[in-house]
């Protein structure tokens, strides 16, 4: 009897131990760093320069994160990652989050046992051709090679594009986008395919960008955003409202050039957001003025849009569907309150 007990003390023991919370923001805190998977390689969104710089929408989300819980954006390792190994390097625990253009679908989160936390960017798959090959629409590829990247969305999206309309085609895959769009500017094939954001990225490393134009067919919902696991509740809370701040602050006006102004503000959802009031921060392990880390050194989402990607900068993306729900668009966040 007593021996029965025991061993079912040690199963109950066992049991408590594995299902013990993971603690992703201690271990983080613990190592000084956060570490961010992105990218190996896509201008705009992660790219590293010859100083060994990163820059780029998916970057800042890293660097919003390391401000938000160090006070300092420079704390990230940053691990770049193909397609094909982002969600190992994510389950395998080698990064803490996944900030690499990675499209938000079911089969990833009940498969993978990953949680998607939001939407950084609404995007939608596209072609990319030469403007020499005369081509206006994306159901005059049939017949045509389209190169792609192996590991992604894109390779579903493709064949159910082409078996929706009855059409053949002749994919050509890659495991690094460096070959694949290395294969198209060689010529070896017709078309390029990817998310929209991703040609426009991938345009500017070509040696003469307005030779290739982005044919308006969007065949797909690309929404894309920063993914965790699923054992750690309290690191997917951070993550979606590291986003949510972002995009919170654009709705309120609050930017980096005027925060400290904001910061004397007596509106209630102001003084929310950047911790004059309320104990938001503290109660998911942080400091009340996490947002406004954020704001002071990355900015509000359509800074951090406009600084990267959008009409000013060398991809030249009008902000389109990321444009706030209130001017148009659908970039929405939850209140803080
Ligand atoms: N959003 C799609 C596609 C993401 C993707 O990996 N696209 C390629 C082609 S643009 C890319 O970003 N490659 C950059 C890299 O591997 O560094 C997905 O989640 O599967």
């Amino acid at each position: 009897m007593i021996f029965r007990h025991a061993i079912l003390a040690i199963v109950l023991v066992t049991c408590v131990a594995t299902a013990a919370p993971a603690q992703t923001l201690k271990s983080v805190q613990d190592r000084g760093n956060l570490i961010c998977g992105v990218s190996e390689r896509l201008p705009g969104f992660s790219a590293k320069d010859d100083q060994g710089q990163w820059s780029g929408l998916d970057v800042d989300f890293c660097r919003a994160l390391a401000a938000a819980i160090f006070n300092d954006a420079t704390k990230v390792e940053y691990v770049p990652l193909a397609a094909e190994s982002r969600f190992e390097a994510l389950r395998t625990k080698k990064i803490d989050v996944l900030s690499r253009n990675s499209t938000w679908t079911m089969g990833r989160e009940v498969g993978l046992g990953l949680a998607f936390a939001a939407v950084s960017y609404y995007d939608g798959q596209g072609f990319m051709v030469r403007n020499a090959l005369k081509i206006e629409s994306a159901l005059e590829l049939a017949e045509k090679s389209i190169c792609l990247q192996s590991g992604t969305t894109t390779e579903l999206n493709l064949a159910d594009y082409f078996r929706n309309n009855r059409l053949s085609y002749k994919p050509v895959t890659f495991h690094s986008v460096k070959e694949a769009l290395k294969a198209y500017a060689d010529g070896n094939c017709d078309a390029f395919t990817s998310d929209v954001s991703g040609l426009y990225a991938l345009r500017t490393e070509l040696t003469t960008p307005r030779d290739h134009i982005i044919l308006p067919d969007v065949i797909s919902k690309e929404p894309l955003g920063p993914v965790v696991r699923q054992d750690d509740f309290q690191w997917f809370t951070i993550v979606k409202w590291t986003q949510f701040a972002m995009v919170n602050a654009d709705e309120l006006g609050i930017n980096q050039g005027n925060l400290d102004e904001a910061m004397k503000s007596d509106k209630p959802s102001v003084r929310r957001l950047l911790g004059m009031e309320g104990e938001f921060g503290k109660q998911v392990g942080l400091t009340n003025d996490w947002a406004a880390r954020i704001i002071r050194t990355v900015g509000n989402y359509g800074e951090v849009f406009e600084r990267n990607v959008g009409t000013g900068s060398k991809l030249g993306i009008p902000r389109g569907l990321n444009q706030l729900w209130d001017k148009g668009g659908i970039q929405y966040a939850p209140p803080i309150r």
